[in-house]
């Protein structure tokens, strides 16, 4: 039988979505059946597991995953021995500390003799430790952020994405502990077929994120300027510049990063560009 190369998934929650659409991308297509724990890709070697997020770190150290798609904080948290292969840039969010509004919080030394509430002990004792900070620890598995409402601890380590959990609970952030992402994570020793699976699946992750960080750009451009304006926009190799049908114009396309379009912008309209289109790719290999 032809080996596949097993994949941990969460099953539901902030990233399943973001997941799926990634291997869908990747132009893997699946069936799955709603509420099942397994699935079977189509036309790729790759089977799907569906599981809690807290889980999979240690289902792909034990081999019954492959490979799986995690937070980094999870994968810290949980310590087990997998790898982590790359990045996937989505989910991202930050462990912080967070204490009442109208505490007047100066520095790390404040956290001092306090109680603490989080779902990442070790992640926190690890923080503590090294800022040499004595504060007691109460884990709890939820609902972290009303602990300081009903006294059960003075301050919070909980994930903080775009604050207003922290802010809705009269709380305010005061110590960023580790910053998140989503990770694609695999077991340490994989046989020679499934290592080769990944390697395919890795190039088309790659292709994909790249992709989505880059746009390709068209504009007309004075002939005059064409040389600023490459040097502007270096692109994959080059450019690739078309004569207009009108005199002394020409088309020129290339790629640029979307970060780096806004830099140069207002530098290509000085140069004359007219008629800027910027348009996304769907897949980038180079
Ligand atoms: O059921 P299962 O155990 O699989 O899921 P879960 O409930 O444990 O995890 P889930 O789905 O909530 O989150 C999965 C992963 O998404 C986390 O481990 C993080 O890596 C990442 N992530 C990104 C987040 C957030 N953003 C996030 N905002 N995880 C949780 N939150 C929560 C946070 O706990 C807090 O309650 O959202 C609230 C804060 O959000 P803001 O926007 O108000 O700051
Ligand atoms: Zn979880």
């Amino acid at each position: 039988m032809e080996k596949k190369l097993r994949l941990a998934i969460q099953k539901s929650g902030r990233l399943s979505e973001n997941s799926l659409d990634l291997i869908k991308q990747c132009g893997i297509s699946y069936t799955q059946a709603f509420g099942k724990l397994k699935a079977e890709a189509n036309n790729f070697p790759l089977e799907f597991l569906f599981l809690r997020d807290d889980d999979i770190p240690k289902y792909v150290a034990n081999g019954i995953a492959d490979i799986g798609i995690v937070g980094e904080n999870v994968l810290l948290e949980k310590n087990e021995a997998v790898e982590e292969v790359l990045p996937l840039g989505f989910a991202k969010c930050r462990l912080s500390i967070a204490v009442p509004r109208d505490f007047s919080y100066n520095n790390i030394e404040d956290l001092n003799g306090m109680k603490i509430a989080t779902s990442y002990p070790v992640i926190l004792q690890k923080y503590l430790k090294e800022n040499d900070v004595n504060a007691q620890i109460q884990e709890i598995s939820g609902s972290v952020e009303i602990a300081p409402s009903i006294g059960l601890a003075k301050a919070v380590c909980d994930i903080v994405s775009s604050g207003s959990t922290l802010v809705s609970n009269g709380l305010k952030e005061v110590e960023v502990v580790f910053k998140s992402e989503a990770v694609l994570i695999a077991h340490p020793r994989l046989e020679e077929e499934q290592q080769q699976i990944l390697s395919q699946l890795l190039f088309r992750i790659k292709a994909v994120r790249k992709a989505k960080q880059n746009k390709y750009i068209l504009m007309n451009v004075p002939n005059k300027s064409i040389e600023k304006v490459i040097k502007l926009l270096p692109g994959m190799k080059s450019p690739t510049v078309m004569p207009l049908a009108d005199e002394g114009w020409s088309s020129l396309h290339s790629v640029v990063q979307e970060d780096e379009f806004w830099k140069v912008i207002e530098q290509l309209q000085e140069q004359g560009a007219e008629g800027i289109l910027v348009v996304p790719i769907e897949k980038m290999i180079v």
